[in-house]
């Protein structure tokens, strides 16, 4: 489902999303004085000009409303600490409908395939997609896979297998994490068919890790990244990312990036 917001969510079908669901994720041992107030990531956003933020209720409610018309929002629909150490499994804890309500362009939901409660997810998962279709928003599915019956959460063939469910689950863009294995990346593409495959932060070493990671998994068929450590902890957020909008949006390569960067290779 390709509907009018899918494409208000893309620049000539790519997107850079800004992620800034950690604060439930993993709490505030991720934020510094600057990061934790939710404003100075939409700022970043704003200014970046990114495809959009992603962002729970809470935040949607209480700071995103007077950035509605410059940002768009990704709802994300379900979430979880990291403190139980229990099977792996993350609650929808907002309805599509009060997502359209807060003004989200799409919503998001995280799917941890593998584990012993998938099918919990998948079929909540499942009511989400026939709901956000119907109101005409497209799904980001967040494809990790996870639990005790998953050896290795970063092996090609698992990451590949995450993305094919992505597919079959009816998610119009999937979120992948990148295991630096290139062929296996272009497999993993492949087996999300129509599904367009958004690529995971995660912690880098520094930004020219990054640039170089985002240029690995751009030419190997990725429509972007939805990524926010690697931004909002970098001191000069604007400046990693007009960097890494050359790279996603703009097609252009390590040298043109750092040079953005403002750092010659
Ligand atoms: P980063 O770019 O900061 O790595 O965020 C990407 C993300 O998917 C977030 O949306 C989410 O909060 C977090 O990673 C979850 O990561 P994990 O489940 O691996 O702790």
């Amino acid at each position: 489902m390709f509907s009018t917001k899918m494409y208000r969510l893309l620049t000539g079908g790519k997107a850079l999303l800004l992620a800034y669901d950690q604060g439930l994720e993993h709490g505030p041992v991720e934020f510094n004085l600057h990061n934790i107030n939710p404003n100075y990531i939409l700022d970043i956003a704003e200014k970046g000009g990114y495809n959009g933020v992603i962002l729970q209720q809470g935040l949607a409610e209480k700071y995103y409303q007077s950035y509605k018309k410059s940002v768009r929002l990704v709802l994300k629909l379900n979430g979880k600490t990291s403190i139980p150490k229990t099977d792996p499994y993350s609650p929808q804890l907002c309805s599509v409908k009060r997502a359209v309500n807060l003004g989200a362009d799409a919503v998001g939901y995280t799917i941890y395939s593998g584990s012993p409660l998938e099918s919990k997810m998948f079929s909540e998962f499942g009511k989400i997609v026939e709901e956000a279709h119907d109101f005409g928003i497209p799904v980001i599915a967040w494809m990790y896979p996870r639990g005790p019956f998953v050896k290795d959460e970063n092996s090609t063939e698992i990451l590949a297998y995450a993305a094919r469910v992505g597919l079959e689950l009816g998610a119009d863009m999937i979120k992948i994490k990148y295991n630096r294995d290139l062929d296996g990346f272009k497999w993993a593409v492949k087996a999300a068919g129509k599904c367009k495959v958004l690529v995971a932060g995660g912690q880098k070493e520094n930004p020219e890790e990054l640039f170089k990671e985002a240029k690995q998994v751009m030419d190997a068929g990725a429509a972007g990244m939805a990524i926010g450590r690697n931004i909002w902890q970098h001191p000069d957020p604007l400046r990693v990312t007009k960097a890494l909008r050359k790279i996603v949006i703009e097609g252009a390569g390590i040298a043109e990036a750092m040079k953005a960067y403002g750092k010659q290779p």
